[in-house]
C-alpha cells in the first residue's frame, strides 16, 4: 500500500500500475524503461502542464475536431496509464482508437483492446496490413483505421513511425515529455506533457474551443516554437532549482 501522504504519491501509483500491467502482459518490459525516461523529463518541467504545453493541447483539440478522419494510436504504456482518459477523448473528439505496438504480439493486442473497451473506448478491429513503410511490426495497421487517417495521435511514440506517417502525408500529434526526441522533432505537433495530464486537457479543450479559435490555432501552429518554449521552460526552472 502506498501511503496517500507520501510526497511522491502520484508517481508511485503510476509506477505500481505500470508494474502490475507489465506482470499482466499489457505493458512491455521495455515500457518500464521508457516510463523512467519520461519521469525524468517530467521532473524537469515541474510535473505540471506548462504554458506552451497548454497551447499545444488546445491546438491538438482543434486539429482533432477539424480532421477528416482522426485515429488515436494506443500502445501498452498509454493504455496502462490512461485507458479511461483515451475513452473520454474519443467521446468528445469522435476519433477512432486503434492499438499499435512496437513489441507486437497478438496476446498484447487483445489484452490492450480489452482494457480500453473495459474503460468505455470503442476499439477498431479488422485485419491489419503492412501499410506504414517500416520494416518492423509497427507497419501493421488497419486499412480502415490508421491506413485511412489524415491525422494520427501517437502518445509515447518510438522514433521512426512518426517520420513514416508524415512521409505518407498524414499529420501526426505526439505526447512526449522529451522535447529532444526524434518523434518530438518530427511530429506536426508535439505536446511536451505527461500523458495523464495531456489527454484530459485535449478532451477539455475539445468542449471549450471558441468559434474561430480552431482555425486560428491551426494556422499559427509552429512546432519548433513549441519545442523551444519547452526547452526554455526547463532551462528557466533549472536556473532557480535550488532557491
Ligand atoms: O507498448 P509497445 O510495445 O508499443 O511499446 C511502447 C514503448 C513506450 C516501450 C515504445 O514505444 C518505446 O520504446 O518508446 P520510446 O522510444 O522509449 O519513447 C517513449 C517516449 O515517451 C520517450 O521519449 C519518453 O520520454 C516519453 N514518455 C514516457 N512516459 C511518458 C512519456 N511521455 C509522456 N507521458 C509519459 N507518461
Amino acid at each position: 500500500m502506498i501511503p496517500k501522504d507520501h510526497p511522491r504519491y502520484r508517481s508511485l501509483v503510476a509506477r505500481e500500475r505500470l508494474a502490475r500491467c507489465a506482470r499482466e502482459g499489457i505493458v512491455a518490459l521495455e515500457g518500464l524503461a521508457a516510463h523512467g525516461r519520461g519521469e525524468a523529463f517530467d521532473y524537469l518541467i515541474g510535473e505540471k502542464t506548462t504554458k506552451s504545453a497548454a497551447l499545444a493541447e488546445r491546438t491538438a483539440a482543434a486539429m482533432l475536431l477539424s480532421a477528416r478522419h482522426a485515429v488515436i494510436s494506443v500502445n501498452g504504456n498509454t493504455a496502462a496509464l490512461a485507458a479511461a482518459e483515451i475513452a473520454a477523448l474519443q467521446r468528445v473528439s469522435g476519433a477512432d482508437v486503434e492499438v499499435n505496438l512496437f513489441h507486437r504480439t497478438e496476446d498484447r493486442i487483445e489484452k490492450i483492446a480489452a482494457l480500453l473497451t473495459d474503460h468505455g473506448a470503442r476499439v477498431l478491429t479488422g485485419t491489419p496490413e503492412r501499410i506504414v513503410p517500416l520494416s518492423h511490426d509497427r507497419a501493421l495497421s488497419l486499412p480502415e483505421g490508421i491506413g485511412d487517417a489524415d491525422l494520427v495521435l501517437v502518445p509515447l511514440e518510438d522514433g521512426d513511425r512518426c517520420a513514416a506517417l508524415r512521409a505518407m502525408g498524414k499529420a501526426v500529434i505526439t505526447v512526449d515529455l522529451n522535447p529532444l526526441s526524434r518523434t518530438a522533432r518530427t511530429a506536426t505537433l508535439t505536446i511536451v506533457d505527461e500523458v495523464t495530464r495531456a489527454i484530459p486537457a485535449i478532451a477539455a479543450a475539445c468542449s471549450t474551443l471558441e468559434p474561430g479559435e480552431a482555425d486560428r490555432l491551426i494556422t499559427s501552429l509552429d512546432n519548433t516554437y513549441l519545442l523551444q518554449a519547452a526547452i526554455d521552460e526547463i532551462r528557466e526552472r533549472l536556473g532557480h532549482a535550488l532557491e
